[in-house]
């Protein structure tokens, strides 16, 4: 639970401060390469007048550099490990060489302290992608090692400016500094994951977003959250949703003044925002999870803005020509989803052995898909490339979960057994309790490709298996 005393009185402490944009790194045609440094670092969490807090961090800051390209980009990064533990870092959402993927353990090793690895993508879509930790990301993460990866469309379009918004709910003492001791808590990992009680924008808690009446905006929502569903609420601000997880919908979709704007752990939404708001008017970003709701940034206006685009005609987005499924003869495959506190898991499989559900607690595993706990030697599936693949993902827990699966967007195509029409592409999709969605995508990347819960603790605790698409 967000603690609303720790989060009262930090406010009344004098924060407030504007929200910094994350340092950009830009790419250039050809071979622009960054260097990302991956080391603790400290940050103003509670804000100038509490102590800084101590994280992990890319480049010295949480969230790390933006990394932005074109779309049709080779972008180089080499990551240099200074942190005490090995690591690896994975492109979100980036459709790109299974070997370039990060996750470690499955497309390369994780890179020791002291070490380095050089990234080299080109990145084939436009949108609002992030990178981060995966190795032990369920700490990792935590600690702060995320940023936004931009890739912007080669026609981009017109908007005055944009705001890369990293939202995060960190887990801190009293001390301000990352609760370290819940780390690999059982009862966070079979529940709802590691929930934390201290929320930001862009590390700052409760930011003024400072925008002018008449400026035409492109919100760029990041949930890096290890665990936590955020329900969002932008009241009267009203904007026009047109992005998921990076793809453009073939429509916008207003975001009425009381609709809420679900984003699960690493889900992506870009907003398209006319302001309205006169000089000195403010507007809240509130989380509305629980019933009081937490503001988690105030949009200010400090102008008007005599050039602005808002009002004018709606841009655009063009489509990433993703692969259109062929639904008549696809592979079909079942994940169903079980464990976790109040699920009813018996036993499941962990490292080629029927473990009861007692053994499978004390090696930290309590989730299972289709009765197997973590990684196994052979895949979900082996699949031609190009193959059309639809896979129907069960949820039989008491918990939602975010599925990721690595390489490659999908769409929903039913839920719930009712046929979906023109499901958004995403490459996270969020599947309540008692549940089923089932997707469909090309399986048209050569490679491991790992599918897992995006809520960490249930991925660490069982939750991730992986398929193999032969070139
Ligand atoms: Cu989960």
């Amino acid at each position: 639970m967000i603690n609303r005393r720790t989060f009262l009185s930090a406010s009344a402490a004098g924060i407030g401060l504007a929200v910094a944009a994350p340092r950009r790194l830009l790419a250039e045609d050809g071979a622009a390469s960054f260097d990302l440094i991956a080391g603790p670092a400290t940050a103003p969490l509670l804000g100038s007048e509490g102590p800084a807090s101590a994280l992990w961090a890319y480049g010295g800051i949480s969230p790390g550099p933006v990394i932005r390209g074109r779309q049709g980009d080779l972008i180089k990064v080499r990551l240099h490990n200074n942190l005490p533990q090995p690591t690896s870092t994975h492109w979100h959402g980036i459709r790109i060489d299974n070997a370039m993927d990060g996750v470690s353990g499955l497309t390369q090793d994780a890179v020791p302290p002291g070490g380095f690895f050089d990234y080299a993508f080109v990145a084939p879509d436009a949108g609002t992608y992030w990178y981060h930790s995966h190795n032990k990301s369920w700490e990792q993460m935590a600690r702060g090692l995320y940023g936004p990866l931009i890739i912007e469309e080669r026609n981009p379009p017109p908007v005055d400016r944009e705001m890369v918004l990293v939202i995060d709910d960190w887990r801190l003492g009293e001390d301000g500094q990352i609760h370290t001791a819940s780390f690999g808590q059982m009862r966070d990992w079979s529940h709802g994951g590691r929930l934390g009680n201290w929320l930001t924008i862009n590390g700052v808690s409760t930011p003024d977003l400072k925008v002018k009446r008449g400026e035409r905006l492109r919100l760029r929502l990041i949930n890096c959250a290890n665990s936590r569903i955020l329900n969002l609420k932008l009241g009267q601000l009203a904007p026009l949703l047109i992005a998921l997880d990076g793809q453009p919908l073939a429509q916008p979709e207003e975001i009425g003044t009381s609709a809420v704007l679900t984003l699960a752990p690493a889900q992506r939404a870009d907003l398209l925002l006319d302001v309205t708001l006169e000089p000195g008017e403010e507007a809240p970003l509130t989380e509305v999870s629980r019933k009081d709701g937490i503001v988690v940034g105030n949009f200010v206006s400090e102008g008007i803005s005599a050039s602005g685009q808002a009002g004018r005609e709606l841009p655009v987005l063009p489509s990433n020509r993703l692969p259109e499924p062929h639904l008549s003869d696809p592979l079909k495959l079942d994940l169903v989803m079980e464990g976790g506190a109040m699920g009813g898991m018996r036993s499941a499989v962990f490292e080629g052995k029927s473990l009861s559900m007692r053994d499978l607690v004390a090696r930290g595993q309590v989730w299972a898909f289709n009765g197997v706990a973590g990684m196994t030697e052979n895949p979900l599936a082996r699949i031609q490339a190009g193959r059309s693949v639809v896979l129907n993902i069960v949820n039989e827990t008491a918990w939602p979960h975010a599925m990721h699966i690595h390489g490659h967007h999908f769409r929903a195509v039913a839920r719930n057994g009712q046929p979906v029409d023109d499901g958004a592409w995403r490459d996270t999709e969020l599947i309540g309790p008692d549940e089923a969605v089932t997707v469909a995508f090309v399986a048209d990347n050569p490679g491991k490709w790992l599918i897992h819960c995006h809520m960490l603790e249930h991925q660490a605790a069982g939750m991730k298996t992986w398929f193999q698409v032969a070139g």
